[in-house]
């Protein structure tokens, strides 16, 4: 079977059309391929955290997380915005079951760097698809929170993407990465033009040049990572134009793939 992962961020999640769903839905249906979501919620955490007036800072895009911010995250991700992609998908007709990389030891973690300047925040060294494929076999929709756990059971805050590029690879699908735009766009003699297919560098000279720049640099570095570690295929593509997603599943050429 056809597994994607996609990878739904906080800030598109807002702007995402109810066909988006509906398309998924369909596409499920039609037995194309089985889709996963695990979904980030960045500015909802900002918000409950500016509520709470508990201040968070970021070191290369990933938030320091102390014991405070990790119950925020928790809270925020694995609850409010997991129920409302649910209830979305459930809304289109799915059955959808969201669950957190907690649960049944999905996402197993340690810390992302040694020297604590992070705090909680987590790496996926295992991923246990056990539960994930059972979902599926279920004829279930799993969408996924990126909260991870270690052996003694302390929860980490991890990165969207790369909790999304993890999944992918311990199931060998393909990684879908929806944004706001059409893919990787480049401004060429005034005329705003879509990279089809990036390589690593590419990728790197596109970084240093800024022309990929703020929340598309996390989604093409785990985009590449997600390759080495044995996605089948990286992607990129609009959910604001959900028939995009119909157009890539059927095999046709939308987005920016990331190639190795
Ligand atoms: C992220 C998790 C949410 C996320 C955070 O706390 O913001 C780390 O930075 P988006 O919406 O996909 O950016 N975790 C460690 O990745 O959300």
């Amino acid at each position: 079977m056809n597994i994607i992962v996609l990878k739904i961020g906080g800030s598109i999640l807002a702007k995402l059309p109810e066909s988006f769903y509906k398309i998924l839905v369909e596409i499920k249906e039609s037995g194309l391929c089985e889709p996963i979501i695990v979904h980030g919620g960045g500015p909802e955490i900002n918000q409950t955290l500016k509520r709470l007036q508990v201040e968070s800072t970021f070191i290369d895009g990933l938030r320091v997380t102390t014991k405070e911010v990790l119950d925020v995250a928790e809270m925020v991700m694995s609850g409010s915005i997991n129920k409302k992609i649910v209830t979305d998908l459930q809304k289109a007709g799915a059955a959808a079951i969201g669950i957190s990389g907690v649960d049944n030891s999905l996402l197993q973690t340690e810390p992302i760097d040694e020297t604590g300047k992070m705090g909680y925040v987590g790496k996926v060294i295992n991923v246990n698809t056990t539960l994930v494929r059972h979902l599926m076999s279920h004829g279930a929709i799993p969408v996924i929170s990126p909260i991870g756990t270690d052996a003694t059971g302390q929860h980490y805050n991890i990165n969207g993407d790369i909790a999304a590029a993890a999944v992918a690879s311990a199931i060998n699908g393909k990684l879908v990465l929806i944004s706001d735009t059409p893919g990787v766009m480049e401004n060429i003699n005034n005329e705003s033009v879509i990279h089809k297919n990036l390589t690593e560098s590419q990728i790197e000279a596109l970084i240093a040049s800024g022309v990929i720049h703020g929340g598309m640099i996390p989604k093409v570095r785990s985009a590449l990572q997600g390759l080495t570690e044995g996605v089948e295929e990286s992607v990129i593509i609009n959910g604001l134009s959900p028939t995009d997603l119909k157009k890539y599943i059927h095999g046709e050429e939308v987005g920016t793939k990331v190639i190795k």
